[in-house]
């Protein structure tokens, strides 16, 4: 596509994304008129008259934003100049353009912020205050408006403001398990954003909302494939629309990344081989990386999924994965770009417990990798289960940057039926105390970085995003977007304050809505824990599709695969030995960190039967029984949904009927699902436990076959086949 034609369309789209949408459309960037007329005098006087230093792409992009927000938002089309007149309210520009009278008091806070940070600040000149967004690079600028827009749609003063911030981490992505025919695995919101057919001539105007909205908090990067990946994605016809998206994201900051799918020198080269040590398969990368970057200059580089899961990798040809990444890591260095590695890896014919396997694998490679290799860790070393105690990878390689991935789409959280708001789950493990390096270790420290010195550092979310009209399905998925793009800024902020911002952004800043709807949104995680798999039960999902109980399976090929593997119910009790009597995983957590998981009297009782295999009469803190125990935790999730649903009907009044409508239905299917979970867990569990039931946990329904038999043939998010 000629560039005049595509910034033609670019700016054609722009112009469309912000008419009026379908509610849930606009996610937190709906910039609803501001009730309180006071506040409204005090923005408009700020934004009376406005000195707005364009150019770029991504300058233009900001001023866009910026009249749009602050029209709907105040009523009034700001007035932009681009000279500098006594009359300004408000200044935005670059640290090197800001007037001479003001730039001192900036010196400082521009020598902080880095690439990517910005400022906003009150500062007097020419008798008065004035308001300055400034940053070192206009990207800072982009986020600096989009924050200032933020603070002025949750109502907040910006008399006397000081506000100084930059990213902690430097690749905060996106990764999207989208296939090229447009389904998206383990996607529960539709089907791919990205339209493969009609591109590269047709640009919607949608992959401009969606690049405004993850540079709106700060997400730099995507990767736009699966990572069971085809590799015709990186064939020319491929790449074209690749770099379409490309040029859409730039002015946002977004770099795109591809899944590189190792036996590509074979299936698209014509080679014999993808032997990683093999000339010719080394030289069809190079050329291929170059190829790529003929196409899109900005290209952020591969995420790889290899040997795992039957995905192809270099231990095909008795090679290991500092051969595989290495190889791609030097095509990708002479252009900038990084390797992204997956340590996702675990295989049928190792008997070891799986959740030691990728530590068993990767950990003795620290060191090894080429400085552009990222290596990319779930944050438990299982898999995104509603509760995981941390990966003991986070840590223990002090030469390698560890990448946190975490998952954004709920696989094993309700799908897009469940109301969780995962910013909590994603908070308890940056929080947690690795110890590697003493006291304070946290995993927080691990992943940006500081904890050992890291030059490079990332976290990716696997993306909930899809055709739906409110883009994740659920309206509250939405806060999980939201707020994996804070975390991947700030891997320190509070999983609450999260929550209070997208709600006032996303829904009004009354507190008799907001109050009670943050409590509902902080307690969901823990109600999905209890009614899936209270005291550390996990992956106990049915089979393939993970929708819903299926505890029973154990007649899948591979043995990690069953749920009975996991959870080792038996006539004696239930949970999975982890300690030096068991498959000894905590070993592989630093010692601190060890002695209190191996001790059932010190182990967390969240993380109890991850860990322990205890009888049913074993005594829980709270003095019950580990049967009774579990029993009244299954019905504590239930009764949460419950109280979930009696909040949602008390903040009626503050809502449109839609709005109101869609998250009641939503808490309904919740409510009939967690009942599912409790009742076909508690009567299989007692298959073996062989007690009653607790007073206070209600009788199930129905019987144990019938839970058994439910089929799902078309649960949404499943592959039909494994590529
Ligand atoms: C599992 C998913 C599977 C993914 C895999 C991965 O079930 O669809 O391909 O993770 O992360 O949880 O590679």
């Amino acid at each position: 596509m000629g560039c005049k034609k595509f910034i033609l369309i670019f700016f054609l789209c722009i112009g469309s994304s912000f008419s009026q949408s379908p509610e849930g459309y606009n996610l937190w960037l709906e910039y609803s008129k501001i009730q309180q007329p006071s506040l409204v005098e005090a923005y408009n006087d700020l934004t009376t008259s406005i000195y707005f230093q364009g150019g770029t792409n991504t300058l233009k992009v900001a001023k866009q934003e910026m009249a749009t927000g602050l029209e709907k938002m105040l009523g009034r089309i700001p007035d932009f100049t681009n000279s500098i007149n006594p009359d300004h309210t408000l200044i935005v520009t670059k640290g090197s353009f800001l007037p001479e009278a003001v730039i001192k008091s900036f010196e400082k806070d521009l020598q902080k912020i880095g690439n990517e940070g910005f400022v906003i600040k009150s500062v007097p000149h020419n008798k008065k205050d004035i308001l300055v967004v400034t940053a070192n690079n206009d990207i800072g600028i982009l986020y600096g408006i989009f924050r200032l827009l933020h603070l002025i749609q949750t109502g907040q003063s910006l008399v006397g403001i000081k506000l100084v911030d930059a990213p902690k981490i430097d690749i905060r992505m996106l990764n999207h398990w989208d296939n090229l025919d447009r389904t998206v695995e383990r996607g529960y919101a539709g089907f791919s954003l990205w339209n493969w057919q009609k591109l590269t001539d047709f640009i919607d105007p949608r992959y401009v909302d969606y690049a405004r909205a993850n540079a709106s908090i700060g997400i730099n990067a995507v990767s736009l494939t699966n990572v069971n990946a085809n590799a015709l994605i990186l064939t020319p016809m491929y790449l074209e629309k690749v770099k379409a998206l490309a040029m859409v994201f730039e002015p946002y900051g977004i770099k795109v990344y591809l899944t590189a799918r190792f036996s590509a020198p074979m299936e698209i080269g014509g080679l014999e081989t993808a032997d990683p040590l093999d000339a010719k398969v080394q030289k069809w990368w190079n050329d291929k990386v170059r190829e790529i970057y003929g196409y899109i200059p900005n290209f952020g580089g591969f995420l790889v999924k290899a040997n795992s899961e039957g995905q192809p990798g270099p231990q095909n040809y008795g090679r290991n994965h500092v051969d595989g990444a290495n190889m791609m890591a030097t095509a990708l260095e002479p252009f900038g770009g990084n390797v992204i590695w997956r340590a996702f890896v675990y295989s049928e014919h190792d008997p070891e417990d799986r959740a030691k396997q990728a530590y068993s694998e990767f950990v003795p490679f620290d060191g090894q990798f080429k400085n552009n290799v990222l290596v990319q860790v779930k944050n438990g070393a299982i898999d995104f289960q509603p509760r995981e105690p941390f990966h003991p990878m986070f840590g223990a390689m002090p030469q390698t940057p560890l990448m946190m991935e975490f998952q954004i789409t709920q696989e094993y959280l309700g799908f897009s039926t469940h109301l969780v708001y995962l910013p909590k789950l994603f908070e308890e493990v940056l929080k947690s105390d690795t110890y590697q390096k003493g006291k304070g270790s946290t995993v927080a420290k691990v992943v940006d970085g500081s904890l050992h010195n890291k030059k490079i550092s990332g976290m990716a979310g696997v993306a909930n995003i899809g055709t739906d009209l409110n883009w994740t399905g659920h309206p509250f998925a939405q806060a999980n977007w939201y707020g994996f793009g804070r975390l991947a800024w700030n891997p320190d902020l509070s999983s609450d304050t999260i929550a209070e911002e997208w709600i006032k952004a996303t829904y009004t800043d009354d507190e008799k809505f907001v109050v009670p709807i943050k409590k509902m949104m902080m307690n969901s995680r823990e109600a999905v824990v209890n009614y899936m798999g209270p005291l550390g039960l996990h992956h106990i999902f049915d089979t393939g599709h993970h929708y819903g109980p299926g505890p029973w399976v154990g007649n899948l090929s591979r043995p990690e695969w069953n749920p009975i593997y996991y959870h080792k119910a038996d006539e004696k009790g239930i949970g999975f030995d982890r300690t030096p009597t068991g498959s000894n995983a905590t070993a592989q957590y630093a010692d601190e960190v060890a002695t209190i998981f191996n001790d059932p009297k010190t182990c967390p009782e969240e993380y109890l039967l991850w860990f322990h295999h205890l009888p049913w009469d074993y005594e829980l803190k709270n003095g019950q029984t580990l049967w009774n125990g579990m029993a009244l935790k299954y019905q504590e999730g239930v009764d949460q949904v419950e109280t979930m649903i009696k909040t949602w009907e008390t903040v009626k009044p503050h809502i449109t009927q839609t709005q109101y409508k869609e998250v009641a239905m939503l808490l309904k299917i919740q409510l009939k699902e967690a009942k599912w979970w409790r009742d076909a867990c508690l009567l299989y569990f007692q298959t073996f436990s062989k007690r009653n039931l607790p007073d206070g946990v209600e009788k199930p329904k129905q019987t144990l076959e019938y839970y058994k038999s439910l089929r799902f043939p078309f649960a949404p998010g499943i592959r039909p086949r494994w590529n």
